[in-house]
């Protein structure tokens, strides 16, 4: 069987966590880098395979798919064996983990990106108003994951790798992280994951080059 090949920015939150989920699952891929910045995803190409034009985006041999969430949730169905606990079968565990990935596309997601990688990126002060989304963000994993090791109980699913991605953006928050020490907790418990280091590579590598760090804070 030909390696599913994915579609990526070197960097890229949602591409990193269909990295993750592929590595905890041992599904090899085929990674087809695009450069963003050079508007290769924008070629008519491209447009041919996803007209969304936005990566993560999956070749699994004849059937093409984008969207991270989605993506996940097939990788997990596929390949990851009749009930697998990174996306369980058991309908409320289940449904615990696409509200987490809901909350994740409709709130957390956008506010890490909205309010702290894109003011960073373009050197925009940030609002009152972006300022206290941030902030609501990291509150709301900081209370939610008080009692959990991960975010839908003591076992690790695609949630935490949809979640984690974004949340790497404290990385360039100038606030105080202290104030969300559950967070942090589950923040490092996610990193110290065998593959995570690998997974995000990319990010780390991004970072270096913006020349931020947690040390420079
Ligand atoms: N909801 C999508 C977001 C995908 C997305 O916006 N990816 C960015 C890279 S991080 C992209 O392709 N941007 C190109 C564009 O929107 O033109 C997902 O989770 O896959």
């Amino acid at each position: 069987m030909a390696d599913i090949q994915l579609y990526h920015f070197p960097g890229s939150a949602p591409c990193r966590s269909v990295i993750m989920t592929a590595k905890a699952l041992g599904v090899p891929l085929d990674l087809k880098p695009l450069d963003l910045m050079n508007k290769d995803h924008l070629s008519p190409e491209f447009a041919k395979i996803n007209p969304d034009q936005t990566v993560p985006t999956i070749i699994d041999g004849d059937f093409t798919l984008w969207e991270s969430r989605a993506i996940m949730r097939y990788l997990v169905a596929k390949y990851g064996g009749e009930d697998n606990s990174l996306y369980p079968r058991d309908l409320q565990k289940r449904a615990a983990v696409d509200r987490l990935l809901d909350y994740d596309l409709g709130v957390f997601y956008r506010a890490m990106i909205e309010c702290v990688w894109l003011p960073f990126r373009d050197k925009i002060k940030v609002t009152k108003e972006q300022d206290e989304k941030v902030i609501k963000a990291f509150e709301r994993i900081d209370t939610h994951v008080k009692d959990m090791k991960f975010l839908t109980g003591n076992t690790l699913t695609i949630a935490d790798f949809a979640v984690v991605v974004g949340f790497a953006a404290e990385e360039l928050y100038p606030g105080d992280m202290s104030k969300y020490p559950n967070a942090m907790a589950w923040y490092k418990r996610v990193q110290e994951l065998p593959y995570y280091k690998e997974a995000n590579q990319s990010y780390f590598e991004l970072l270096e080059k913006y020349q931020i760090g947690k040390s420079e804070k």
